[in-house]
């Protein structure tokens, strides 16, 4: 009898949890390193299109983040108080899209790498790793693995200890995240997701994003030299002063919310040996197209199946870079262009540059979703 191959992953986000499950469901074993004591997700409210979707489906998440989630009627951005644009979603023939708390998604995919098997372990840091197939943990420990990921996030460890080239950029522009109860804001219009933006007096904006039955994510755009703007706890007056209609939600924030500057990480290579460096390790991206977690849900999945089509992990690492990196590259540079020139404002381009991962249908996926 063979054995099976192994997999050590730095990480357990949506990339960690994603890369475990695909990779168990073709036979492997996998063990997930998080560093925090506790496996949850942190942030606010997540939108998931119609790709990541169709990854949810393969890896046996999809039903569960069908169940609590919010499908939206349809997608406007309102700038200076007048509708830009708009387009249904979720209706028959247009683009799937649902939005949920990100807490909702991650206990789905929680649930999906439990059932298979996937081995997670908490308060374990990597530290690094080695092209051989090793993962290094803080507490000393060398773990040999056919294949490593480093799937820890932004600042990643792993991918830092190999020294990959890597460009990095900051943008002017941030995002408080907040989730809060909807309040009045039900039925009609407040069933879709509204951006709305302000480009007068300051320069700010609110995506208005329902995420379930009571609950509302607002990601808030403040520029980094407004500090009135970005600051936590939000000051109602000045948001109700540009979003008059969000009033009544923009009271009752008190003191939550986080406020991130926009960013993003390119890197020359994903892999290095048998290490493959998979989601905002490799390639974070400013939030414009909300496609950061979709991008790395889908290479976590597409990763899995190169190792299926090819004898050795480093040949799967090559075919995994070749047929997922230019759409990710694409996406990524697009946001990256979105985010700079604010032209979301002038409404949401629906069109194939904005929307090609959206409609892409992702490696290891079929069109129909098997449990609609
Ligand atoms: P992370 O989610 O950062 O997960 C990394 C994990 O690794 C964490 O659990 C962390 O604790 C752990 N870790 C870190 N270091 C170590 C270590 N040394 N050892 C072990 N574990 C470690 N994407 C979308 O698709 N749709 C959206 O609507 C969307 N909205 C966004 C809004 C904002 C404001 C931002 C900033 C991003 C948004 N994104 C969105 C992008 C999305 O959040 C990320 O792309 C996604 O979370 C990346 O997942 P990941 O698993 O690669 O990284
Ligand atoms: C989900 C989402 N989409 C777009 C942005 C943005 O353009 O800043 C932020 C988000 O959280």
């Amino acid at each position: 009898m063979t054995r099976s191959r192994h997999a050590e992953i730095a990480g357990a986000g949506f990339a960690g949890l994603a890369s475990a499950i695909a990779l168990r469901q073709r036979g492997w074993t996998a063990r997930v390193h998080e560093s925090n004591p506790e496996l949850r997700a942190f942030g606010a409210g997540i939108f998931i299109w119609d790709n990541g979707l169709h990854v949810l489906d393969s890896l046996g998440a999809y039903r569960d983040v069908l169940d609590g989630a919010f499908a939206c009627t349809g997608y406007e951005t309102r700038t200076d108080g007048v509708t830009r644009s708009f387009e249904p979603v979720n209706s028959p023939g247009s683009l799937r899209l649902l939005t949920m708390t990100r807490q909702h998604l991650y206990q789905a995919m929680l649930s999906a790498a439990r059932r298979v098997g996937v081995e997670l372990v908490t308060s374990s840091e990597a530290i690094g790793a080695t092209p051989e197939g090793e993962l290094l943990l803080a507490d000393g420990s060398r773990l040999k693995a056919d294949l490593v990921i480093g799937a820890d996030g932004v600042k990643s460890k792993v991918r830092d200890s190999l020294q990959l080239p890597m460009e990095r950029k900051a943008y002017q522009d941030g995002l408080i995240r907040v989730l809060t109860d909807r309040g009045p804001l039900k039925g009609g219009e407040w069933d879709r997701v509204i951006d709305f933006w302000a480009t007068r007096e300051r320069t700010l904006r609110i995506l208005y994003t329902p995420c379930g039955e009571n609950t509302l994510y607002m990601a808030m755009m403040a520029p980094l030299n407004d500090p009135a703007a970005n600051a936590i706890p939000v000051d109602p007056e000045i948001w109700s002063a540009a979003f008059p209609a969000l009033r009544p939600v923009l009271t009752t924030l008190a003191d939550r919310g986080r406020y991130d500057l926009y960013e993003k990480t390119v890197l020359k290579t994903w892999s290095s040996g048998k290490v493959a460096i998979v989601g905002d390790s490799a390639h974070a991206m400013p939030p414009t197209l909300a496609q950061g977690a979709g991008c790395a849900i889908m290479n976590a999945l597409g990763l899995a199946v190169a190792t299926e089509e090819t004898d050795t992990v480093e040949e799967a690492l090559a075919l995994w870079q070749r047929r997922e990196r230019p759409l990710t590259d694409h996406t990524q540079s697009r946001a990256a262009e979105l985010a700079a020139s604010r032209s979301l404002a002038s409404g949401m381009a629906w069109d194939d540059v904005g929307l090609r991962a959206a409609r892409h249908l992702p490696t290891g996926t079929v069109a129909e979703f098997s449990a609609a």
